[in-house]
């Protein structure tokens, strides 16, 4: 599938070891151990339906291939970004079968598959590695010279960030000697074989920014499908250059501001449209096909930075209401809160896969506004998002047909929010569709809507409830 294939989907990202036993055991899974917990890929081909019924349409799984076996300085391999062989699949997650099998059940229920791959480094269990054990890139000539990257490379020395090594002496990422013809010529046979042999509709492309810019073009070429890459860094004017070689970043930038607006009742709403602006002008295609999210298996999850969830809920609705593809980090929906890695790597079954808590509600509401609003207007998805008004604690945010209204003031609140210059005609009849709470614009078009317990809403007209079948409730 292509980048604009991909444009109206909503994709669930989900680690595989940590989203679904084969057999639908429980088994317990205390992520500071950093082992294997038992998820597999035909765990997630049993569990489908609970993803398809929250209305996403895409999956985003670990890293399939073989990884480094055993324990190492940072446990075992379970996140699958351990590469040790690209030439062999991980049997803790199944077999070339079981992959073939997820990919088909997918594509059975008209949804995609994304897979992440990794080419900058392979894992190392000790310092110098054993280059030997490592497929195919064998030798340390296949690697660059070890140095380790540092903290100020990342502002001022963009080669070392390229050419030195991520990770640190005791689990070193030998870091792929990628300016080497022989292995650009490997990497790109991989791709192409690993997309066509799982019929993969998108590749995740993990650490793109330690890999110089052109070698990406031709790898994106023969992966064939869209592309979205990790870079990941807050600034736009860093960032913006890798919409040139990939199809896609994850939008990070855009990701800083959204977790400082949203963490506490004083974090600062005004960052957010600056960033949005920015990448709106300076990416290759705007903002759209950026991989939005709020979580994901890096960073801390909001919830273990508040307990009051109605920031959470605020939070949530911005990748679903931007111009980007919406990215929900599994978990979320049963209102999961672990910190950095590894505690943001619960294993979902522990929350019985609940449908009916808050967050699952407000989970489904918000895939499906957007769905509501993709085919109710059929320049939704190329119309830019526009801040109708922000200011310290509320933002108006419009994409037609909708306007989201977010306030970080919190569950003890009764924010207000201001809708004026909306696309919405005089005296329209107007829901939000999270709570079905309904609405009159007055002559102009405009309304004051006041919320309850910090909560957002979602509005949309009744003529774009109706253009979408749709109605609210349902
Ligand atoms: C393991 C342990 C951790 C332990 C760590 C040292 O080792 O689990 O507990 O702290 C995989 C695993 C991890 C594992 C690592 C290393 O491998 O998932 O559990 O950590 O062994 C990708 C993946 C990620 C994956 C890898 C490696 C890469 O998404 O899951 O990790 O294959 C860098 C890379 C980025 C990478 C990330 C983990 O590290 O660029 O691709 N993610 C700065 C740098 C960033 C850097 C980041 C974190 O620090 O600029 O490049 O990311 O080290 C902002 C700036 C940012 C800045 C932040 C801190 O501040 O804008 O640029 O980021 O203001
Ligand atoms: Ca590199």
């Amino acid at each position: 599938a292509s980048a604009s294939d991909w444009q109206n989907r909503t994709i669930y990202q989900l680690v595989t070891d940590r989203f679904a036993t084969p057999d639908g055991s429980s088994p317990t899974c205390n992520t500071e151990d950093r082992k294997y917990c038992g998820g597999t890929w035909q765990g997630v081909i049993k569990k489908l339906d609970y993803i398809q019924n929250m209305g996403f349409d895409a999956v985003w799984i670990s890293p399939v291939v073989k990884n480094v076996e055993g324990t190492t300085a940072y446990g075992e391999a379970f996140h699958g970004y351990w590469t040790s062989d690209i030439t062999q699949l991980n049997s803790h997650f199944g077999s070339t079968d079981d992959l073939k099998a997820l990919s088909k059940a997918l594509h059975d229920r008209g949804m995609y598959l994304m897979v992440d791959v990794v080419v900058n480094h392979m894992a190392a269990t000790q310092d110098p590695p054993n280059f030997a054990s490592f497929t195919p890139f064998n030798t340390q000539s296949d690697f660059h010279p070890e140095c380790l990257i540092q903290a100020s490379d990342y502002f001022n020395n963009q080669t070392a960030v390229e050419q030195c090594w991520l990770g640190d002496s005791k689990m070193p990422l030998a870091d792929v000697n990628t300016e080497d013809q022989n292995i650009v010529n490997t990497w790109n046979t991989w791709i192409g074989d690993l997309v066509k042999n799982y019929s993969v509709d998108g590749v995740r492309i993990d650490t793109v920014k330690h890999v110089r810019k052109d070698f990406w073009p031709d790898f994106a070429k023969s992966a064939g499908v869209f592309t979205i890459g990790e870079v990941l860094d807050n600034r736009t004017t860093y960032v913006k250059d890798y919409t040139q070689v990939v199809d896609s970043v994850l939008d990070y930038p855009d990701w800083y501001p959204l977790v400082n607006a949203f963490m506490s009742t004083t974090g600062n709403l005004s960052a957010l449209p600056e960033t949005v602006k920015a990448s709106q002008d300076t990416y290759k295609n705007g903002a759209f096909n950026t991989g939005a999210f709020l979580e994901n298996h890096d960073q801390p999850r909001l919830g273990s930075q508040t307990n009051d969830s109605s920031l959470i809920m605020n939070a949530m609705v911005w990748p679903f209401v931007g111009d980007g593809i919406p990215i929900l980090y599994y978990g979320q929906e049963q209102g999961y809160a672990g910190g950095a890695d590894p505690a943001n790597r619960e294993a979902l079954w522990l929350s019985g896969y609940s449908t009916t808590n808050a967050m699952f509600n407000h989970t489904v509401g918000l895939v499906a506004a957007r769905q509501a609003a993709a085919k109710a207007n059929s320049n939704f998805l190329s119309t830019k998002v526009q801040f109708l008004s922000s200011n310290a604690s509320t933002l108006v945010v419009s994409k037609p047909p909708l306007v989201a209204l977010l306030t970080n003031q919190g569950s003890s609140s009764t924010p207000t929010w201001t809708v004026n210059g909306a696309n919405f005609s005089a005296n329209e009849e107007i829901y939000d569709v999270l709570t079905c709470t309904k609405y009159t614009a007055d002559g102009n078009g405009a309304l004051t809507v006041t919320g309850s317990s910090g909560k957002p809403q979602i509005l949309l007209p009744t003529s774009a409830l109706t253009a979408a079948g749709r109605s609210c409730p349902n």
